[in-house]
């Protein structure tokens, strides 16, 4: 009898933004193990429930229902009928067509959209900006990519990214549940209180898994963390408990600043977060007396919040700033601007012309290449995003120009952005739609040519984390899984491969590293002096080293146009002045756009606030709801709903219900619980049914339960800054569902 083969081989889990080290054990080319890698100075062996094996392997990389091969559209766009094709005609035909409307419509017509970082991001923007086309979107508005433009232009950097976890000595996890979201960072939490003595004090609505850890919990109404930020200013300096000596040396704008906070004391900020005035001052003192205290990103902390979002991220950069945890050991790391190369992205390849006609500049010009533009004098780096509630408008209507062909990589756009069916109409108004996905997803339904992408087991990497408390982490990944490893008749491509195919029959081939992914690890890795296999089979790891309070050394300047902190930023004045729009440059509240006191009429009608999309388990977003082994663990859609109210509306715990905004009506199940205050309910998001109709109008049940139909994108809701929408603190109503829609 042959001997097994064997074979262990090192990875980087890619199930949340961490990027634990792995080891991928095989056995006659099939994997039968994955554990953590003890030599990772990230992970250092640990992994979380997520990565369970069985489920893993079964439910996702040799799930049954993964693409395979190359579908092209026949019939009706949503008709759910397809033909199997080729690559190499699937790439010919995309690339005639694209061709084709650049010529009609000028390369603006072109649009991409990410989700959140799952895959190289860096290819989508080479790819448009080569092609022309300033159009790249996505989720990023919500959802961190805000606080990379905001925070650099208050300190000329990025710190929310670089919490130093492990050394604080107060973790302070605002809209932020890392149980649920991101367990590889609560581990270094809980190790740090556990070794440390660190404090934990956690500001969410729900008394969630992080907060019930807590030593301070805030438990506050939703969307007002605004409000609530400079409550706390305005206790640290009333309280005198700022750090003077940073202050003085390195800020200005304190003054505007002061006087802004003093219209925020505790008593009417109590009223707007339904905290009492005792226990914003109690957590003020807290956070600005710890001897370090670091204040991490959190989604619902600010990104989500609508017209609130800038101001919600731009105190909390303040925050930091005046309690002198900027930098500090223990406090928020200043990461430089960005990591790679200019060829990676190819921003300075497109035209000031073509920047100009971004989606978004004129409106709300923060994320744009309008608000870059402005930053990046100071702070050089690039990372844009046309709007996308705009970019669908345009999508739909065709104004300001057309925009007809879409390309969509890593995310699932019919799930994830708010008013799903304008989001629809847009795409069905498209004459190209290419979509890259592990799954026939409700977005690649819609598509010309849905196509199989490869899995990080399936394609090399040099893989580092998206969050960390280092200010590098590089793990060298294998390609676990050859091509064709499952059998002739599956042809995953990744995504490297896949803008590589495009390009080459684009006439951009000499701006790419050839026809193996390897190539462009290569080039990654060239400035270090090395290659990936080199760095695979020699190195297998790099990790920076710590550096605090770099803006002491001789001559530092901080990365912003004046070279201080700028507590009142001149970056948003000037962009003000640019656009004749109102912008504040000091961050202040108001009632979110989507609630009962902006719209007096659905007083009495809408009268709960609503969370959409507190991260739960096994999920990611939209992903692992085919049948199987994970979607067994959580079979339907469930909201929160404190047993008061339920009693209050003859609900039961399990009852099939309607939860209803001005925009429309889904169904969940209710889950009575008091860790909502009465007045909240937690809604799931990126509910959809791979079991159900693929054809529209049912395309996987995309409308029956996903929360962002209730969501609005109305221009005039978002931060009118960068337009950020608005996903939590929402106005809505839930009564229970007639026997018949069950
Ligand atoms: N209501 C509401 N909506 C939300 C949120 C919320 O809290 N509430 N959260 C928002 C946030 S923060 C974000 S970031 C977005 C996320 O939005 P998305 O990133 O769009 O989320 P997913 O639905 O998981 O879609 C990702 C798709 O990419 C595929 N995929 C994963 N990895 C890869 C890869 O490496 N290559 C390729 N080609 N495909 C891959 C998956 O199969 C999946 O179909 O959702 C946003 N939407
Ligand atoms: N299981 C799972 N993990 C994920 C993801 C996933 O879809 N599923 N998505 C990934 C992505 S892209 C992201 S961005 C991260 C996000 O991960 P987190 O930043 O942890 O985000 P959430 O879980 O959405 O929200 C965190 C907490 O904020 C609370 N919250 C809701 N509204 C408000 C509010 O108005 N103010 C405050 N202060 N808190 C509020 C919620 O109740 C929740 O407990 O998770 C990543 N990890
Ligand atoms: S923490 Fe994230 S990266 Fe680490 S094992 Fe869990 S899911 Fe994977
Ligand atoms: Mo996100």
């Amino acid at each position: 009898m042959a001997e097994d083969k064997v074979e262990v081989l090192r990875a980087g889990c890619f199930f949340c933004h961490v990027r634990c080290g792995v080891l991928v054990t095989k056995v006659n080319g099939r994997i039968t193990n994955i554990e953590g890698d003890p030599d990772c100075p990230h992970n250092k062996g640990y992994t979380c429930s997520r990565l369970d094996k069985e489920r893993y392997l079964e439910g996702f990389v040799y799930n049954p229902n993964r693409l395979k091969k190359p579908l092209k559209r026949k019939g009706e766009r949503g008709g759910g009928q397809w033909e199997e094709i080729s690559w190499d005609q699937a790439f010919d035909e995309i690339a005639a067509k694209l061709a084709e409307l650049r010529d009609e419509y000028g390369p603006e017509t072109l649009a991409f959209t990410e989700g959140t970082a799952r895959t190289w991001s860096w290819l989508h923007y080479k790819f448009t900006n080569l092609f022309g086309s300033p159009n790249t979107g996505g989720n990023g508005t919500i959802c961190y990519s805000s606080d990379m433009w905001l925070e650099p232009c208050t300190y000329g950097g990025f710190c929310s990214d670089k919490a130093d976890w492990v050394n604080a000595d107060l973790v302070v996890l605002w809209g932020r549940n890392t149980i649920a979201s991101e367990p590889l960072l609560w581990h270094w939490v809980d190790t740090n209180r556990k070794e440390r003595g660190a404090k934990l004090l956690v500001i969410d609505p729900r008394f969630s898994e992080v907060a019930q850890q807590a030593d301070l919990f805030l438990q506050l109404r939703p969307g007002t963390d605004a409000a609530l930020a400079l409550g706390f200013i305005n206790v640290i300096i009333e309280e005198d408990l700022y750090d003077h000596e940073f202050v003085d040396e390195w800020c200005i704008g304190f003054d505007e600043l002061r006087e802004r906070a003093k219209e925020y004391p505790p008593e009417k900020v109590a009223e707007i977060t339904w905290v009492s005035a005792d226990k914003i001052r109690e957590a003020a003192r807290l956070y600005a007396t710890a001897p370090s205290a670091c204040l991490p990103w959190g989604q619902k902390g600010g990104d989500a919040s609508g017209i609130n979002a800038s101001s919600a991220i731009q105190a909390k950069a303040i925050l930091r700033a005046i309690t002198g945890n900027i930098d500090k050991k223990g406090g928020d790391q200043l990461a430089p601007p960005s990591r790679f190369p200019p060829a990676f992205y190819e921003h300075y390849a497109l035209s000031q012309e073509q920047r100009d006609k971004m989606i978004g500049n004129d409106r709300f010009p923060g994320l744009t290449f309008k608000g870059w533009d402005v930053i990046s004098q100071a702070y050089p780096s690039f990372y844009p995003y046309s709007n996308a509630p705009l970019l669908f408008r345009t999508m739909r209507d065709g104004d300001p120009y057309p925009v007809k062909a879409l390309i969509v990589q890593a995310d699932n756009p019919v799930m994830a952005f708010s008013n799903t069916k304008l989001v629809v109409e847009a795409l069905m108004n498209l004459e190209l739609l290419v979509v890259h996905d592990y799954f026939l997803t409700p977005t690649a339904a819609l598509a010309d040519y849905a196509l199989p992408a490869a899995t990080w087991l399936e394609r090399p990497d040099n893989c580092y984390a998206v969050m960390n408390h280092r200010p590098m982490y590089f793990g060298a990944q294998a390609r676990v899984i050859e091509r064709f490893e499952g059998g002739a008749d599956v042809d995953f491509r990744d995504d490297y491969e896949f803008f590589y195919g495009l390009a080459c029959r684009l006439g951009q081939e000499d701006k790419w590293w050839g026809p193996t992914t390897e190539g462009m690890l290569d080039f990654q890795l060239a400035p270090m002096g090395m290659t990936h296999e080199k760095f695979y089979n020699d190195v297998k790891y790099m990790a920076g080293q710590k550096k605090f309070e770099k803006y002491k050394e001789p001559g530092y300047k901080f990365l912003t146009p004046s070279g201080k902190v700028e507590l009142k930023s001149s970056v948003v004045e000037k962009l003000a002045a640019e656009t004749g729009l109102p912008f504040d440059p000091l961050p202040h509240f108001e009632y979110p756009g989507l609630s009962v006191e902006k719209h007096p009429e659905w007083e009495g009608v809408y009268p709960l606030v609503m969370i959409t999309g507190a991260r739960f388990m096994p999920f990611y977003h939209s992903e692992h709801r085919q049948p199987g082994p994970y979607r067994d663990l959580h079979p339907d859609p469930i909201f929160d709903i404190h047993p008061d109210t339920a009693i209050d509306l003859d609900i039961r715990d399990g009852d099939w219900c309607w939860i209803e905004t001005h925009m429309g009506r889904i169904k969940q199940r209710a889950r009575k619980t008091s860790i909502v205050d009465p007045r909240v309910i937690s809604v799931q998001h990126d509910w959809w049914f791979p079991e159900k109709e693929e054809a529209l109008p049912s395309l996987f049940g995309a409308f029956e339960s996903n929360a962002n139909v209730l969501l609005d994108d109305d221009p005039e809701t978002l931060d009118q800054l960068i337009g950020a929408w608005q996903q939590t603190g929402v106005a809505a109503k839930v009564y229970k569902c007639e026997e018949q829609d069950r």
